[in-house]
């Protein structure tokens, strides 16, 4: 079938968080996402969500994304040809930070409409099934007070998951493990625990952190250090017992291929629109089989989760609520996991009442 793009709409939403998060890099009390719609000729709309970490780069997050209508208005809807035709128009400029993401989202939501011209859920068009997916609950649980973190780690195992993502990298160390126990102590032995740096240490705070955290049972250690620093993340996965998990910040296949080929990490987990949308996390998850290492997803949990259900080291599907509000059907938890939405395409569709809410001035 030749399907044609005809029109693409941008709308920026500030979305509050329900449990905003303070991480050792900044807060984040509202989601500041850009709903895409990609229209065709054969009246079917895909949908995506991008995400641009500040309200500051919202506007010019909307401008880069409409900016791509002039390149993509009368292009066939083949999106792995889409993406390679838009990459090459950008070999000058290069495609990092917003025109990377504006194109992991156009990718998005054309693999949403080519799903949904085959009438199949992304996971089956992928070659896949719809599968359930073991989720870690990563709303919340920022720098706060230790009791405050075992509270709300309880609160979040209610909502039905059997895993949680603690933020470290707090002025003092040990602070960081009076955390880590206090959270085990109150959710028990069999509960997983994920923590994340983002990025805040020093390689040699670093490996202090990590040495007086390894008979934690965490598990894993994310973003120690600089994500870029892949022999400092390197030395970190060689000298701790605990894994190190990046990939959340690596930008497209290339920079994926070094940071496993540096053994920057014993895990990874691409974030689908910093890695270059579902072509580019189809790709990643190709590196990380060959490299023999658990993939787990970075937020857009519901785009990752049909992603990860074709990924063949699949490991975590990281679980956010931030986009739910405006979403007509959001993923459903149950018992811990997350299944991949049997409609056809990626399974979005806006609730357009909330999105007139949130609609960002
Ligand atoms: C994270 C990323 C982006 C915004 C807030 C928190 C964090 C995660 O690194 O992995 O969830
Ligand atoms: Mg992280």
């Amino acid at each position: 079938m030749n399907v044609c793009l005809t029109d693409i709409v941008a709308r920026p939403v500030l979305v509050p968080m329900r449990r905003p998060l303070t991480t050792g890099s900044g807060a984040v009390a509202i989601a500041p996402l850009v709903l895409i719609d990609l229209h065709t000729d054969a009246g079917i709309i895909g949908h995506a969500y991008v995400f641009a970490l500040t309200a500051l780069a919202l506007k010019p997050l909307v401008e880069t994304i409409l900016a791509l209508k002039a390149l993509v208005v009368g292009q066939r809807l083949a999106p792995v040809e889409l993406d390679a035709a838009l990459r090459r128009r950008f070999t000058l400029l290069g495609t990092p930070g917003l025109l990377g993401i504006a194109l992991a989202g156009l990718d998005m939501a054309a693999w949403d409409c080519l799903a949904k011209v085959h009438a199949v859920p992304l996971a089956v068009l992928l070659g896949g099934e719809c599968k359930r997916l073991n989720a870690y609950n990563s709303n919340g649980l920022g720098l706060m007070p230790p009791a405050q973190v075992a509270d709300e780690a309880e609160d979040l195992l209610a909502e039905g998951f059997g895993a949680v993502k603690i933020r470290l990298g707090r002025p003092r160390r040990e602070d960081d493990l009076v955390t880590v126990q206090a959270v085990r102590e109150r959710v028990g032995p069999d509960v997983s625990l994920m923590a994340d740096f983002n990025q805040c240490l020093t390689p040699a705070e670093a490996l202090l952190r990590g040495r007086l955290l390894d008979d934690s049972g965490l598990a894993w250690i994310e973003e120690p250090v600089r994500h870029d620093d892949y022999a400092g993340c390197a030395r970190l996965a060689r000298e701790l017992r605990t894994h190190i998990q990046i990939g959340e910040n690596l930008l497209g296949t290339m920079e994926f291929a070094q940071a496993l080929l540096a053994g920057a990490c014993d895990y990874v987990m691409p974030d689908v629109q910093r890695i270059g949308g579902v072509t580019g996390f189809l790709r990643a998850a190709a590196l990380a089989q060959a490299h023999g290492m658990e993939v787990s997803s970075h937020l857009f949990p519901e785009v990752s989760a049909h992603l990860l259900a074709v990924t063949p080291t699949c490991h975590w599907l990281e679980f956010v609520d931030w986009a739910a509000p405006v979403l007509a059907e959001p993923l459903e938890v149950i018992n811990g996991q997350v299944g991949v939405p049997s409609r056809p395409g990626n399974g979005m569709q806006w609730n357009e009442r909330a999105v007139a809410r949130f609609a960002a001035p």
